[in-house]
């Protein structure tokens, strides 16, 4: 025997939500919007240590610290490294192929972090 079914209802909000966000996310991408995702360089830490995010998108470091100067350094790019930055100061760059990218501060080599650039 089996359990009485009860109606289905449908709340079609939820449901348009979904669907307006789907369609900004698919005018977005048409568009080519590129995404600018933060790194705090603080305490001696990359913050976060490891951020993914899509061809064409940047990463922007900024240094948090109160006295201290930092670097971006990725070593398996001819050690490609951005200027020394000193606190408030920030550096960007922007990723157009897809991969992994480690990368540490010239001066203090223990830290370490890494981009993640997906398709
Ligand atoms: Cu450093």
């Amino acid at each position: 025997m089996q359990p009485a079914r009860k109606p289905i209802r449908r709340r079609a909000g939820p449901l348009l939500l979904k669907r307006a966000s789907a369609v900004l996310a698919l005018v977005a991408f048409a568009a080519g919007a590129a995404e600018t995702v933060d790194v705090a360089i603080e305490g001696y830490k990359f913050m976060p240590a490891e951020v993914t995010i899509r061809v064409g998108d940047s990463v922007r470091w900024s240094n948090r610290e109160k006295r201290t100067s930092h670097s971006v350094l990725f070593p398996a790019e001819s050690g490609l490294e951005s200027e020394r930055l000193f606190p408030d100061e920030s550096w960007q760059r922007q990723f157009t192929r897809a991969g992994r990218y480690d990368y540490t501060c010239g001066p203090h080599p223990e830290m370490k972090g890494v981009v993640i650039v997906g398709e």
